[in-house]
Parts: structure tokens; sequence; C-alpha cells
């Protein structure tokens, strides 16, 4: 049996060409309706926001009903833990025990948001920014930082976890998701997938082959953009010419929205229409947060070379940690104490990560070579020999002295 969403197509003619697109292989979905704006295609024109910066919460709306206050208060211990994790993993560079880290600090509200919106069967399709995503998902720190350790496999299993390694080729996770969504659906599962993406990466071509594979085969997936206005040094202005990368959605056929990336309500309750959408066997859906990235790029970056210091401060002012919090005391469910035992949570948290991370790790350097190709090539086979011999060489030499 097919997928539900696709319609038998029947053939026009009898020519061989039409008989093979009758096929069940080559099915193909009936031609959509074309496009009319009120369908909710085109993304409003500014982002949806439910709390101003300073968290006064701002009129409820029809559209993006607010979360439930417990999964707002989940959202903010995750977040904080988020951020000590961060803060960490940046200081383990500095000490040699992390070959490469790009923080998401300022970005914590979509790297957590994004985790609440979907259920544990759902998959993750990661970029390397998204270490507290995969932390916020529950898995372990030390497992996430394998691959920014220089380990040559990402620590986790992908399947186990429902989450892909993350990606350092750009946009190559589009592709990777439309298809997993797309065979999910095929077998009848309700899975969505949510592939991550930067801003400087919706201009690469993987970008838009996934969006439009996942458009035309209706497959679930939400593509969350965000866009924390650089791609390294080139800033969004340099980037493209487009209103807003939530129309990039619109000339595929997909429905797209712009939030405030820094409010983490309406980013919550916006990725939960957006889930939503994907799941109820509507589509893709394309969401653009607005957000910015605290740090430079990655702690090989001096972002002093291209951004000021009074841009940085600006955004400062809109963090999303203190905007959530602020916004949770005021509904009365968080206090000095709450957040005080959050604190502690994430300090020993971040002990327990420094102190696991210190412990030399042992690595077979023959690993090296192994799943590579499921049967090695003979270069392979010849430098892991060559290396096996080096080795052997070594232990002869310490021997010896
Ligand atoms: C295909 C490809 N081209 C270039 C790079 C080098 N590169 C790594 S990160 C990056 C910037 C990406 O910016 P953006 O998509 O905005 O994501 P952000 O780093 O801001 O999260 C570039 C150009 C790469 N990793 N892959
Ligand atoms: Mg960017």
């Amino acid at each position: 049996m097919g997928p539900p969403h696709v319609q038998e197509v029947p053939a026009v003619t009898t020519t061989p060409q039409a008989v093979r697109r009758a096929s069940p292989r080559t099915r193909r979905p009936a031609t959509p309706a074309v496009p009319d704006p009120s369908d909710g295609l085109l993304p409003r024109t500014e982002p949806v926001r439910l709390l101003d910066p300073d968290g006064t919460p701002l009129p409820p709306r029809d559209d993006y009903p607010e979360p439930p206050v417990e999964a707002l208060r989940e959202m903010y211990r995750r977040m904080v833990v988020g951020r000590r994790f961060d803060i960490q993993a940046t200081a383990l560079t500095k000490q040699g025990r992390l070959a490469v880290y790009p923080s998401s600090r300022g970005q914590e509200a979509c790297q957590v948001g994004a985790v609440l919106a979907l259920r544990d069967t759902d998959w993750v399709f990661p970029t390397y920014r998204e270490s507290m995503a995969l932390t916020a998902r529950g898995i372990d720190p030390v497992e996430v930082l394998t691959l920014l350790r220089g380990d040559w496999h990402c620590g986790y299993d992908p399947a186990q976890r429902h989450t892909a390694p993350q990606c350092t080729p750009l946009a190559t996770q589009c592709v990777h998701a439309a298809g997993l969504a797309y065979g999910e659906s095929y077998q009848g599962r309700d899975t969505v997938a949510l592939a991550f993406i930067g801003d400087g990466a919706t201009s690469e071509g993987d970008f838009h082959e996934g969006v439009n594979f996942a458009a035309v085969f209706k497959a679930p997936v939400v593509y969350f953009v965000q866009n924390n206005k650089y791609a390294i040094s080139v800033p969004l202005s340099r980037q493209t010419a487009a209103p807003s990368l939530a129309y990039k959605g619109v000339g595929y056929g997909v429905p797209s929205e712009q939030v405030d990336g820094n409010d983490p309500v309406a980013v919550l309750a916006v990725l939960n229409r957006a889930v939503e959408h994907a799941r109820s066997g509507k589509g893709p859906f394309l969401v653009e947060a607005h957000t910015y990235r605290m740090e430079p790029h990655t702690n090989a970056d001096d972002a002093t070379r291209y951004r000021d210091a009074e841009e940085v401060e600006a955004w400062r002012d809109r963090d999303p940690v203190a905007r959530l919090e602020t916004y949770l005391r005021a509904r009365g469910v968080l206090d000095d104490a709450a957040v005080a035992a959050i604190a502690d949570e994430a300090e020993a948290y971040a002990a327990a990560l420094r102190d696991r991370m210190n412990a030399q790790p042992t690595v077979d350097p023959l690993s090296l070579f192994e799943h590579v190709y499921a049967e090695p090539t003979p270069q392979l086979v010849e430098q892991r020999e060559q290396v096996r011999a080096e080795l052997a060489a070594a232990r002869d030499e310490e021997g010896d002295a």
C-alpha cells in the first residue's frame, strides 16, 4: 500500500511512459491548488511575538495559543541548564579539552523550544550549532561533545535518540530530514522531522532541494531557520535580498512564519503549530526565528572584526532567559527559591561535565579505519597496516627504554 497522502493518478494515455508513471513507485501527488495567501502560505510581515522584550505579556492570539505554563517552566529550566552547559563547553576549548565549540548563547529559546515542540519519537536534524538542543533533548553532554572533541563519530546512537549527527556541511541535513520524514509517512507513522538551519545556509542548494522535495511529497518536516544575523562574518544584508528568510518557503508552496526568536513563549507557540501542521499530513512548514548569536561563530573566531559592541549590547537587552524568568515570576510559577534551585542544578550539571571531560579519553587509533566503508578499500587496508606497524614499533621502543 502506498502512503496515505498520495492520491492515485490514473493514466490518461496508454504510452509506455504513462504506464510507468502509474506504477506504484512513481505515483505522483495530485496537482496542488494555486496557493492563496489567505491559506496562510505567506508569512506575516511582522514576527509573531507574545512577550515584550521586558517579559510583559502581549494580548493573547487565537492563531498562536500560549503553551501551558508547566511547559514554559520546563522550558526555563532547560534554557538555564543549557546556557550553563554552553559556557562550560566554551571554557573546555580554552582548556584544550574540546577542539572547537560553536556557541548558541542567546539562542536558548530556539534551542529548547524546538526540542519541547517534538515528541521523543520525532527526529531532530541538527547542525554544529545545536549542542544545547541535543543536551536539552536529554542526550549525555559528553556524547554530544564527542564530535567536537575530534572523534570520528557523533557519540550517541542516532537511531536510538532519533537525532541525526550534527551536520557541518551546510544544509545537507535539509535533504536528510525530507527523506526520513517521507520514509516515515510512507510507512504509515506520524513522525515529524525538524531540521535546524542557519540564515547563511538558506543560500545553499541543499536547503532549496530539501524544502522542494518535502513540499512536493508532503513530507512532515519543520524547517527551523535560526536567523542569528551572521554566517561567520557575513551579515544578513549580504546573504539575501528577500524581505525575510520565511519568504523562501513561499516559492515552494510551503507555509511559513516569522517569530521573535528571543521570545520563548512565541517560539514554542509557533513551533507547536508548525509541528502540528506537519504531523497532520499537510506537509512541511518553515519557521524563521529572529535571534542573535551573542558569542563569536566559534572559539576560533574574533567577532570584533565584523560587528561592534553596541550591536551585541542591544541584543543583550532582549535576553530570552531573563525575559521568560520575568514572565514566569509574574505568573506566580517561579520564585527566588525555584530560580536558585535551577541555578544549582545547572552548576552541578556543568561541574559533572567538566570532571568527565577532564578524563583523558581512550581512543584506539585503529578505529579510525572502521566504518568508513562496509568493505575497506585496498588503500585503507594499507594505511591501517602502516599505522598498526608504527604503533607496534613505538611500543617496542618504549619497552627497550
Ligand atoms: C557546504 C559548506 N560550505 C561552507 C562551510 C563553512 N561554514 C561553516 S559555518 C558557515 C556559516 C554558516 O552560517 P549560518 O548558516 O548562518 O549558521 P550559523 O553558523 O550562524 O549558525 C560556513 C560558511 C561549510 N561548513 N559547509
Ligand atoms: Mg547564522
